[in-house]
C-alpha cells in the first residue's frame, strides 16, 4: 500500500538526508540541472527546474520506498539495494527494486575480515566460525555460494569490534580504505561485494509520465559519467610526428586534426577520459608535441 498517493505526472527521487551519500547526490542532482526548493529541516524538496522532487531520507528506508512507490528512484549504495533484495527473497517477496544506473561514487567492499594475528589458508577455515555482520542476506548468499556453514551473528553497528568483544571469529563489512579494520586489529581475507552508490528505481517500468522524465534524467546522467574524468587536450606536432604521438594519448577518442602553417604543422584536438598527468604531457612533449594545453570539459551532448 502506498503512504503517499504517487503523483504521476512528477519524479520523486529520495536520497540520503545526512551521511557519506548525501553530498555527493546533491552534487550530482545539481549537474543534472536540477534544483529544488528547500527549508532546513523539510525532508520533500520540490524541484524548481523540472517536474522532478526531492526526498531526503536514511539510506536504509531507500528500497523500502521505491517498493511502495513512495518514490521513483533513489540514490543508494548497492550493499544496501542487495541486502534488502535478498532480504525479500528470503520471504518470498517478488523483486521490487533494481540497480538502474552505477553512478561512480561511494566506492567500498563488502569484505570478510578475521584478526591480524591468525592465520589465514582459505575460506574453509570459516566452516563452523561466527560470522559478525550487518549483512546477513548477503552473507548468507555468500556462505551458500561456497558451501560454507557458519553461524551468522547480526550487529548493526560496531561490527569490527565484535571479534575482541568475544560475540564473533570473523567478521563481513563495509570497508573503503581500511583503516578501522587496521585501527581494530583485522585483516581483510576476501570481498564478497563491490559496491558503490547507485541509481535504483522500481523493478516494473513506469507507464505514465514518468517514464519520460526517468529517460531525460538517465540520459543527463549518462553525459555527466561519460565526461566526469574527461579533459579537452589541445597540442600542435609536425606532420611526422603524429604515428607517434598518438598511442600517447590517455584513453582518448580519435583527435580532430587541423592543418596549419601551410599544412606541415598540425592542430589536434582530443577528448582524453584517462587522468592527463604531467608525466603524459612529458611523455607527448618527448615525442615532438608542443603548446601543450589541458581544459577541463562542463557539459557534452553527444
Ligand atoms: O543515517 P543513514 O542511515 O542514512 O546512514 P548510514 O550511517 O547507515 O550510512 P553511511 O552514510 O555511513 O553510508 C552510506 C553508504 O556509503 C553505505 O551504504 C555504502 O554504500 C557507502 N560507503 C562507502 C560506506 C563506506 N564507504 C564506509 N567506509 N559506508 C560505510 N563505511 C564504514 C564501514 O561500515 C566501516 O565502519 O566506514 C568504516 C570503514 O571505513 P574505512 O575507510 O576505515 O575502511
Ligand atoms: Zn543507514
Amino acid at each position: 500500500m502506498n503512504r503517499l498517493a504517487p503523483s504521476r505526472d512528477r519524479l520523486r527521487i529520495a536520497i540520503q538526508k545526512s551521511g557519506r551519500l548525501g553530498t555527493p547526490a546533491r552534487e550530482l542532482l545539481e549537474r543534472l540541472g536540477l534544483r529544488f526548493q528547500e527549508s532546513r529541516d523539510c525532508l520533500f524538496c520540490h524541484g524548481e527546474t523540472a517536474p522532478i522532487d526531492l526526498l531526503l531520507v536514511r539510506d536504509d528506508d531507500i528500497p523500502g520506498l521505491i517498493a511502495d512507490g513512495v518514490c521513483d528512484l533513489g540514490v543508494v549504495g548497492r550493499n544496501v539495494l542487495l541486502e534488502q533484495a535478498g532480504e525479500r527473497s528470503a520471504v518470498r517477496l517478488p523483486p521490487a527494486f533494481r540497480e538502474v544506473r552505477a553512478l561512480g561514487f561511494g566506492a567500498c567492499r563488502l569484505s570478510l575480515a578475521v584478526p591480524e594475528e591468525q592465520e589465514w589458508q582459505g575460506i574453509e577455515q570459516l566452516a563452523g566460525r561466527r560470522i559478525a555482520t550487518s549483512y546477513p542476506a548477503l552473507l548468507r548468499a555468500w556462505m551458500a555460494d561456497n558451501a560454507i556453514q557458519a553461524e551468522v551473528v547480526v550487529l548493526s553497528g560496531s561490527v569490527e569490534i565484535a571479534p575482541r568483544l568475544g560475540q564473533a571469529d570473523a567478521i563481513c563489512d563495509l570497508v573503503s580504505s581500511g583503516a578501522t579494520l587496521a585501527a581494530n586489529r583485522l585483516k581483510a581475507v576476501g570481498d564478497i561485494l563491490g559496491s558503490e552508490a547507485v541509481l535504483a528505481g522500481p523493478a516494473a517500468p513506469f507507464d505514465d509520465a514518468r517514464a519520460e522524465l526517468a529517460d531525460m534524467l538517465l540520459r543527463r546522467i549518462d553525459g555527466v559519467l561519460r565526461i566526469r574524468d574527461s579533459k579537452l587536450l589541445l597540442f600542435q606536432a609536425s606532420r611526422e610526428s603524429l604515428p607517434g604521438l598518438l598511442p600517447l594519448l590517455p584513453d582518448a577518442e580519435p583527435p580532430t586534426i587541423c592543418a596549419i602553417d601551410g599544412g606541415d604543422t598540425l592542430a589536434l584536438q582530443s577528448l582524453c577520459h584517462g587522468a592527463v598527468t604531467w608525466q603524459r604531457l612529458e611523455e607527448l612533449k618527448r615525442a615532438g608535441a608542443c603548446g601543450l594545453m589541458v581544459l577541463p570539459v562542463e557539459r557534452m551532448l553527444a
